[in-house]
């Protein structure tokens, strides 16, 4: 599979993150609906509200819907808009993070648990404390730690959260000044809560220089994926309003990360989003495009393609568009 599938299912589905648990892959995406909403620069349109998980026990195998995972309504904290989620498994148990808007309007991350990677998943009362923006992507390294990294600018509010605290100013860092950084953080041993303040996840250049907020085609937005290869630490991203999938490498969970190129050219539609993950000793990447809805922004699909490392590490770029 070298040029990007969409995967054969119903719904519309986007933000795929995938996991391999019990030998089986599991994707856990977002799932668009039309309620409606004109587009706007906050992603209002983006209105979901609820999730549900796939498998498939080969990458060009069926596709089994599972169902709906978890509802906006059994959320005791949540308002609206269930935008891109992860999961991870620990100790038999699977943890399925998503973000949602709270009663008052502010994205945060929720956690909700389940005995199987298909859910259901029982939602935490509240959200998690300390936690706020979008894109929760969990890693669990190989020392068993698991790091939450989330965030994205625009609709998904990072840019308001500059001075520690939620404040209804959108402004962002002027062009020449570091970019507004991812966060991570690590979790605590049952995974409902973070271990300390969310950090920065610097992403630098060649020359170790933060990458600036007027760099459009480098700077981060959103969509944060952490993977490990050869034992570097792979951490890619959107660049929202240029349209590529980045990615940059360090030696650490928590980064300096150096940028070092795009995995994906645009897709069809605004957004971009997507994980990596090895399965059955090949590695992949899942995304989306609005291809299947005629270039509808917030009606998207998922697709896989296989991802090809050159022997210094680096990734060989995808085309977006071709099929
Ligand atoms: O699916 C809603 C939002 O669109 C996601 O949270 C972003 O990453 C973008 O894909």
């Amino acid at each position: 599979m070298l040029k990007p599938k969409h995967l054969p299912i119903d719904l519309y589905t986007a933000d795929p993150s995938a996991h391999v648990f019990n030998g089986r892959l599991y994707i856990y995406p977002s799932h668009d609906i039309e309620a409606g909403i004109p587009f706007n620069d906050n992603g209002d349109h983006f209105a979901m509200e609820d999730y549900h998980v796939y498998s498939m026990d080969d990458i060009n195998g069926e596709v089994i819907d599972h169902g709906v995972a978890l509802h906006v309504d059994d959320v005791p904290w949540a308002s609206r808009q269930m935008w891109a989620p992860d999961a991870t498994e620990k100790n038999g148990k699977y943890y399925f993070f998503f973000p949602a808007k709270d009663k008052e309007g502010v994205f945060r991350i929720g956690v909700a648990i389940g005995e199987k990677p298909e859910g259901p998943f029982l939602p935490e009362p509240t959200e998690i404390e300390g936690s706020f923006s979008i894109d929760p992507a969990i890693f669990n390294d190989t020392d068993g730690e698991y790091y939450l990294y989330f965030g994205g600018i625009w609709g998904g509010q990072l840019q308001r959260w500059k001075n520690g605290e939620y404040e209804e100013d959108d402004s962002e860092p002027a062009d020449h000044l570091p970019a507004l950084c991812p966060k991570v953080a690590r979790m605590s041993a049952d995974l409902k809560s973070m271990t300390e303040e969310p950090r920065d996840v610097l992403i630098i250049d060649k020359d170790g220089n933060p990458l600036t907020a007027g760099d459009h085609e480098r700077r981060f937005f959103e969509a944060a994926w952490v993977h490990r290869y050869n034992g570097k630490y792979y951490f890619s991203y959107s660049t929202g309003n240029t349209h590529l999938l980045c990615y940059a490498i360090g030696d650490s969970p928590y980064g300096p990360f150096t940028y070092t190129g795009t995995i994906m050219t645009p897709v069809v539609g605004w957004t971009t989003h997507h994980s990596i993950c090895e399965f059955k000793g090949k590695w992949y990447l899942f995304h989306h495009d609005s291809k299947i809805s005629g270039g509808i922004t917030h009606l998207r699909s998922m697709k896989a393609v296989e991802l090809t490392y050159r022997e210094d590490g680096s990734l060989v770029t995808i085309d977006g568009m071709a099929e």
